[in-house]
């Protein structure tokens, strides 16, 4: 099969997609064969960007193996681990003009990619969710209780940013100059679909449904400790969003005059 053109001759927006990785050596080859034959069937000039943790796997050598290093670039983070940096990193390394983000262990359909697309071409929509939960999309009946519940407080915490059914997916899309825009990106631990749709001032997210398989190979990498983390983003977020409202509201009731503190 010949490898997906990057040129785009039709004048198509060429695609980056990015996909963090951690011990996701099984899974990989297996996305890829997918991601080509998406690409093939709907002519789109795509780049594949791994975002690897030091995962030590043989994960860095796998273009050449799978000679695939036309399209297909891995790049090895030493940095302590951080699923939310690496996503960072390949965003800011990826030169596509559209930026999609998926995980690696094939829970997210990239066959989807095209709708996510669709879906973007829109003038009036800026980020593009891959959702479970909205109409027509489901998961895998086997899904545990636990990641359901997970899921379900992670959205409810998350409405008073966005009214969407799935704003933990790590599955999404969104403009090149959109991300550039972005101020003050610090997200820390989880997905990073909620900091991306603040800090970039996203306005209009639409969401597409897919099937969100259990991963193939492997176990998931994602403990207590990153559900802890979530909820420091989201403190950190409201600090961005309402920060200013907060103290407003606090000196107002308090009486005490908002900037008098750092007034000599
Ligand atoms: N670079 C990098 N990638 C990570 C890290 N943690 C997780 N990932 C990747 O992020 C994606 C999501 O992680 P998963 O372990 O699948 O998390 P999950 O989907 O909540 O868990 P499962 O339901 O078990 O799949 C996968 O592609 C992981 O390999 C990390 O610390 N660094
Ligand atoms: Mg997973």
């Amino acid at each position: 099969m010949e490898r997906p053109d990057r040129t785009s001759p039709r004048g198509a927006s060429t695609v980056s997609v990015i996909v963090p990785t951690y011990r996701e050596v099984d899974n990989v080859p297996i996305l890829v064969g997918r991601l080509k034959a998406v690409a093939a069937t709907h002519a789109l000039p795509l780049e594949l960007l791994i975002v690897d943790d030091a995962s030590n796997d043989g994960i860095a050598s796998l273009p050449e193996r799978l000679r695939e290093a036309g399209w297909m670039r891995v790049m090895v983070r030493h940095a302590r681990r951080d699923l939310s940096q690496a996503v960072l990193d390949g965003l800011r390394a990826a030169t596509g003009d559209v930026l999609v983000v998926m995980d690696a262990d094939l829970s997210h359909p990239p066959e989807a990619i095209p709708s996510l697309l669709a879906a973007l071409a829109r003038p009036d929509v800026d980020f593009v969710l891959a959702s479970r939960y909205v109409a027509g999309g489901s998961t895998h009946p086997g899904w545990g209780i636990v990641p359901r519940l997970n899921s379900w407080i992670a959205r409810w915490l998350a409405l008073p940013f966005i009214a969407a059914s799935d704003p933990m997916s790590g599955f999404f899309a969104l403009r090149r100059p959109t991300f550039l825009g972005a101020r003050e990106l610090d997200p820390v631990g989880y997905k990073i679909a909620l900091e991306l749709i603040v800090k970039c001032g996203c306005r209009a997210v639409q969401e597409v449904p897919i099937h969100f398989a259990p991963r193939l190979h492997g176990r998931s990498k994602l403990g207590l400790r990153v559900r802890i983390d979530y909820l420091r983003h989201l403190k950190r977020l409201i600090d961005y969003r309402y920060g200013g409202l907060l103290g407003l509201i606090g000196a107002t009731a308090t009486g005490a005059p908002r900037a008098a503190t750092n007034r000599p």
